[in-house]
């Protein structure tokens, strides 16, 4: 391992997100998994973020956004397939997160953990943390979230619905009886996927404690819960990552033009985009009767239905891959990838009917 070897001067990974984002906090916990040391570029928490828009050409409105050796990938998701192509077991990087099971694990976490749980956990915010502004924002980020009103009407709905989830969990740990949720050796994604919203609502929501107790700083005795295999479960996934985060080479905070300016460095250093273009893959028989070259929308199904808008690069039956020009920086590009599932592809004009 090559821990002690000395930073590199600028980070191959560049991370935009904001404190309170549970996502910003997964793709933490998955650079931290890989050993990969980044930069943050904070942004707020609610639009306009010229960083990304301006800077980067990023129309899409979720957090977070991570840059790879100058180029751009779009839900966690993805992020998560590009970090364990790059750096899983490579020297002095964590192990690959995934064993046979890497499709069902991907599907688990983004059916189960990122989409389920997290509109339950999500409808647990009391209303009064969040100013009137953020609640009409998220209004629109997620009509169905329906943040704040659900909470105020009916919290024990979603309460009796967490708790189903957390007797699964329960029963999962008991019923193995090992430390991790797939009886992996090491933890695996759907840990990390699981772990990540509960820490979320444990630690930061603290919404019921009743079920999810706080623990004490020190970690020493872990206090009485209903369900006292997950709270330990969450503790230990929490060393893990906290102990290869703080081994990471330490990098400090972007403003957006800076990192748009070592992003676009890179992307012209390392493949150039228009090498990677001439080598990007358009499946012939795709649903989308998509081209090269056409002008595209990739658009979330769910959440944030805002398009990301680019020229289409590269499209296969799982990613899809647009060039975008910053508005900022004309006659420059970037790749910005984005994954098929949970996205419409679609010509960009008929995306804004
Ligand atoms: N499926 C997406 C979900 C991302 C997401 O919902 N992020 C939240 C923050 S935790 C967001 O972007 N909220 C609206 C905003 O910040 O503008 C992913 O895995 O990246």
């Amino acid at each position: 391992m090559s821990d002690a070897a000395a930073p590199p001067a600028s980070p191959r990974a560049i991370v935009y997100g904001y404190a309170g984002s549970p996502f910003f906090k997964k793709l933490q916990d998955l650079l931290a998994w890989y050993r990969v040391g980044h930069a943050v570029v904070q942004v707020s928490m609610i639009p306009p973020r010229p960083m990304l828009s301006q800077e980067l050409g990023i129309t899409y409105r979720r957090i977070p956004v991570l840059a790879l050796d100058g180029q751009l990938y779009l839900d966690t998701s993805l992020q998560v397939e590009v970090l364990e192509k790059t750096f899983a077991g490579k020297q002095g990087h964590g192990n690959s997160l995934f064993g046979p099971d890497a499709e069902l694990q991907k599907r688990l976490v983004a059916n189960w953990t990122d989409r389920e749980m997290f509109a339950i956990i999500a409808g647990l915010i009391p209303p009064a943390a969040w100013s009137k502004e953020f609640i009409d924002d998220r209004k629109s980020f997620s009509p169905a979230l329906r943040l704040g009103e659900r909470a105020r009407a009916r919290p024990e709905l979603n309460k009796a619905q967490l708790i189903t989830h957390l007797h699964s969990l329960e029963k999962t740990l008991r019923e193995s009886r090992a430390e991790w949720l797939l009886a992996t050796p090491e933890m695996s994604y759907v840990d990390i996927g699981c772990a990540f919203t509960l820490t979320w609502l444990q630690l930061s929501l603290k919404a019921v404690p009743d079920l999810l107790p706080r623990p004490s700083k020190d970690n020493g005795q872990l206090p009485n819960s209903p369900f006292p295999l997950v709270l330990r479960w969450l503790n230990e996934v929490r060393k893990e990552l906290s102990a290869r985060r703080s081994a990471l080479p330490q990098f400090a905070n972007l403003e957006g033009e800076e990192a748009a300016r070592l992003i676009l460095q890179q992307a012209a250093a390392g493949q150039s985009v228009r090498r990677q273009e001439a080598a990007g893959h358009i499946q012939a028989d795709d649903p989308s009767a998509l081209k090269r070259g056409d002008l595209t929308s990739v658009t979330p199904r769910d959440t944030g239905r805002i398009p990301q808008t680019g020229t289409l690069v590269a499209l296969t039956p799982t990613q899809v891959t647009l060039r975008v020009e910053p508005p900022k920086h004309p006659g420059q590009s970037l790749l910005v990838h984005l994954p098929r599932s949970h996205f419409d592809v679609t010509p960009a004009t008929q995306a804004k009917l």
